[in-house]
């Protein structure tokens, strides 16, 4: 059995080392970015098993990302190459520490056109945890499909839904979203939206009538990121506030929702109290802002250890 099976699409990042419009940047560092990749590398850094599923292009940039999240101990072994599609690219722009845009090049690339049938229904079903993103759905009618059929297989086979919304507003309609969205939360076992999400999913505007709306019947696991003022949480019958870590210095804000999903997986993977699973993740999300790209701040249990210690608090 593995711990978490997860699925979505990795692109190459291109992530300037500077802070200015692109079109004056001149040379791009080579990385790579991609949600349920960055939350496969966050669960692995915590000394998890994990298998990642995409389709990439059979092309010097698939053949890089599939070597990256290998070496990072992720199982890629159901992983699919095509000569059809080329691998999906992705611009970061930074104006400033926070203020940060991204510019895609996935349009009909490999991952968009990953289909059901390449699924392999026992790597799933061989899970504890599925985790899916609301990015994966928004790609194409049959990475939609894809979704649908994984989390069939992890309902069938009583493993967990995680669900981060993950809203891109460039990928797909408002509608369209709303929809789909909606629809997977309803299956989902643990849902982890931003206050925009929430809101936008529910029309509600405060953690405790968003969580209300996404789960009249109190049967699932809800957590709602509040940026640096931590997270609210409702869980079975437990519901609270968990403050979170300032961090000296923002360097690069995305992939904080990522480390801070591992973060929430991995705790209750470890049948941790729900309010000390937010607060690491509010932890893990708090270091991964503290460096540039996705996944360089991601850390290793240790790590997050010696982050939390109240000697590390007083040094601060
Ligand atoms: O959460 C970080 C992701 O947004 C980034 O890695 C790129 O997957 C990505 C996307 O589709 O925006």
């Amino acid at each position: 059995q593995i711990d978490v099976f997860t699925l979505g699409e990795t692109m190459v990042l291109f992530q300037p080392d500077q802070h200015a419009p692109l079109d004056y940047v001149h040379t791009f560092p080579k990385k790579i970015g991609g949600a349920e990749s960055n939350v496969a590398i966050g669960l692995s850094r915590l000394g998890h098993t994990v298998s990642w599923f995409s389709q990439l292009g059979e092309d010097p940039f698939g053949r890089y990302i599939l070597k990256t999240i290998r070496g990072e101990g992720v199982n890629v072994s159901t992983c699919q190459f095509t000569n059809e599609a080329p691998t999906g690219l992705l611009f970061k722009e930074q104006l400033s520490a926070e203020d940060v845009n991204v510019y895609y090049y996935r349009h009909q690339s490999a991952a968009s056109f990953m289909k059901p049938e390449q699924l392999q229904e026992d790597s799933i079903a061989n899970a504890k945890v599925l985790h899916i993103t609301g990015i994966t759905p928004a790609l194409s009618e049959s990475a939609y499909a894809t979704v649908m059929k994984a989390i069939e297989i992890a309902k069938k086979n009583n493993v967990s839904v995680s669900f981060d919304p993950n809203l891109r507003l460039k990928l797909w309609s408002e509608e369209r979203a709303k929809e789909v969205l909606s629809e997977i939360v309803k299956m989902a076992d643990i849902i982890l939206p931003g206050m925009d999400e929430g809101e936008f999913l529910t029309g509600q505007t405060q953690p405790e009538a968003i969580s209300e709306a996404l789960d009249p019947h109190k049967e699932k696991t809800i957590i709602i990121k509040l940026g640096d003022e931590g997270a609210y949480y409702s869980s079975e019958n437990e519901e609270g506030y968990v403050p979170g870590y300032s961090v000296k210095q923002v360097v690069d804000p995305v992939g904080a929702g990522d480390g801070f999903a591992a973060g929430i997986i991995s705790g209750i993977l470890r049948k941790e109290p729900i309010d000390q699973v937010v607060r690491r993740a509010n932890a893990i999300g708090a270091m991964v802002v503290s460096m540039t790209g996705d996944i360089e701040g991601l850390p290793s249990d240790e790590a997050v250890k010696r982050f939390m210690s109240p000697d590390q608090e007083n040094r601060d």
